[in-house]
């Protein structure tokens, strides 16, 4: 990469591995608490250090590690740079990010918000972690048209030629985010900001927290896709094989674009205040964005059987031989793909508005999340680490960092398979979602839940030494040898002539979705503004 655009890269990255060591002390201290093994010292609360966990890592880490892999992947793929233009929206983003997410950071820290990672109404902070709030997404927009400008000039001097499938990607999940962006922003603008202000006694709880959730599930995808970004276009080329079809890779993306919206309801399922027609419309919707995953997991078992094929390996299984194991830069991202098949099984269910009952709000709920975005997402990201940096920095990764990276997956894993494993399990048990340890006044429920808790601490300090060793890790990147190192971008199997050009007919998808959510939301929408709502006073949380 150009020097200039790897200093943009770089302070992505390198923020985003800040945040993650934050959030990962935050993450760890919780899982002693709620285990009744340590007490917060200093005053600090239990949802306070809840809220720097949830935003660091769920927000700050996965926002700019994404921003900064999409901009390395279309510098290599879209020009050979950045244009001029790309690279000052890219750092006026970064910017405004990086200032409004600090005093958002501050404003967790002098505990006046602690309002947890979603936080909607009614529970209220204070104004200025709301501004903080809509710099972070100016700046993401900002960010965003970066990867627009450059993928619209890109076009215009390859006319009539199909965009590279990364450009392609990039464009599509920044897509997603400033559609769905759109939401909060309405919220923190709108409702929000007043109201913390004083301008406005009450607030649209109902209505906060849907537009909270038109954002917030399209928010997974956001970590998904470049997830996925990974696994169709990188993982190909480390394992010596070819993309498996460049049309099917795009059409998954397009039906993750059209369907990750208008499905905010199925976090709400048990809201008063939504019919239950526009929630089973939405369900279904739900159903519809599980099919694009399910065709990613069809081509990268296609991709993976070509490959062992190719190179003679026979049986059903025998592709699994040929697989490079040993090394991380596909090890990480691989458990992330087997992580995958549980937690989206978990998806399914949370999903299902019968067994939404179970679960809802309990740590089964987050026992999901541990498994989708910081095991699936995260490792991959992790995995990203290893060459992205060594690109960038002109180094190399050295066997022993190589080594290392395996050991820090396995770790991961394992601290994993105890923290989710046990959520998963006490979650079916009752154990409520978020709370601080608490016996409910020794009740036997709650005291056969204690085990369970333990457990979760116990993978929360392993997650922790795993987490370290990654920092560590992207020190000895950063100091590794001088060396050449390509940017692993897969070939497609079949000629890219025959992916079909109307996917690349945005005016259509962007209508579509339009009309989707439009469709999934006026009428409930329309329900929540009518005569019969009312403003609650919310409640000041400091
Ligand atoms: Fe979710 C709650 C439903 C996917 C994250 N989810 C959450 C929350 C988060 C989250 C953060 O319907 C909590 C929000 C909060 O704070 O309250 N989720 C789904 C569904 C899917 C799904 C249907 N979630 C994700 C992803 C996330 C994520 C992805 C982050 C990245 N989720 C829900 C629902 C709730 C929810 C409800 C609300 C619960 C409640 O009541 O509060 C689907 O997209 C999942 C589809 C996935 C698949 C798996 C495909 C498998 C692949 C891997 C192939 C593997 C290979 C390797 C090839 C169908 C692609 C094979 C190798 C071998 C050796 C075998």
């Amino acid at each position: 990469l150009d020097p200039k655009d790897g200093a943009l890269v770089m302070a992505h990255i390198l923020f985003a591995f800040f945040a993650l060591l934050l959030g990962g002390i935050a993450g760890m201290l919780q899982s002693v608490v709620r285990g009744g093994m340590y007490t917060l010292p200093g005053g600090i609360g239990y949802y306070q250090l809840l809220t720097a966990h949830g935003i660091l890592m769920a927000i700050v880490f996965t926002t700019y590690f994404i921003i900064g892999f999409l901009y390395s992947g279309i510098a290599r793929t879209m020009g050979g740079a950045l244009l001029p233009m790309t690279r000052r929206l890219g750092w006026a983003g970064f910017a405004l990010m990086t200032g409004g997410g600090l005093v958002v950071l501050a404003m967790i820290l002098l505990d006046k918000a602690s309002v947890l990672y979603t936080f909607y109404a009614p529970m209220k902070a204070a104004p200025q972690f709301y501004f903080g709030l809509a710099f972070v997404v100016i700046g993401s927009w900002l960010s965003g048209f970066g990867i627009f400008y450059q993928y619209r000039d890109w076009r215009k001097t390859h006319r009539g030629k199909l965009s590279p499938l990364f450009g392609f990607m990039a464009v599509v999940t920044m897509l997603l985010w400033q559609i769905a962006t759109i939401g909060v922003a309405i919220e923190v603008i709108v409702q929000l900001i007043p109201w913390s202000v004083g301008w406005t006694e009450t607030v649209n709880v109902m209505l906060s927290r849907t537009l909270f959730w038109y954002f917030g599930h399209p928010l997974v995808y956001f970590w998904l896709l470049p997830t996925y970004i990974c696994w169709y276009v990188i993982i190909p080329e480390i394992i010596g094989g070819k993309i498996y079809s460049d049309a099917l890779a795009r059409l998954s993306f397009i039906l993750l674009l059209l369907f990750s919206i208008p499905v905010g309801f199925h976090h709400q399922l048990m809201e008063p205040g939504v019919s239950p027609l526009w929630k089973y419309i939405q369900v279904v919707l739900t159903f519809m964005v599980v099919i694009p995953s399910l065709m990613t997991a069809f081509s990268l078992f296609a991709t993976f059987e070509q490959n062992g094929r190719l190179k003679g390996a026979k049986g059903l299984f025998g592709w699994l031989k040929v697989l490079p194991w040993k090394d991380v830069r596909f090890f990480a991202p691989f458990m992330g793909m087997l992580a995958f098949i549980p937690a989206g099984a978990g998806g399914i269910v949370n999903a299902s508005n019968q067994m939404n009952a179970v679960v809802h709000n309990t740590l089964w709920v987050t026992g999901h999340f541990h498994l989708t975005v910081a095991t699936s997402v995260a490792l991959t990201f992790f995995g990203i680490t290893y060459w992205l940096i060594p690109v960038i920095t002109g180094r190399v990764l050295t066997k022993r960092v190589n080594k290392l990276g395996i050991i820090q997956t396995v770790l991961w894993l394992v601290g994993m398979l105890f923290m989710s494993g046990s959520m998963h399990t006490v979650g079916l048990l009752g154990s409520p979602r978020r709370t601080a340890y608490t016996t409910y006044q020794d009740h036997t429920d709650a005291i056969l839940w204690m085990p369970y808790h333990v457990a979760m601490a116990i993978g929360g300090i392993i997650l922790f030494v795993a987490l370290v060793l990654m920092i560590i890790n992207v020190v000895a990147l950063l100091r590794a040898p001088k060396g050449e190192t390509l940017y692993p971008l897969g070939k497609s199997s079949a000629p890219e002539e025959a992916t079909p050009r109307f996917l690349e007919r945005w005016g259509v998808w962007i209508s579509l979705v339009v009309l989707l959510i439009l469709f999934a939301y006026t009428i409930p929408v329309m329900d929540m503004l009518g005569p019969d709502t009312y403003g609650a006073p919310g409640y000041k949380t400091w």
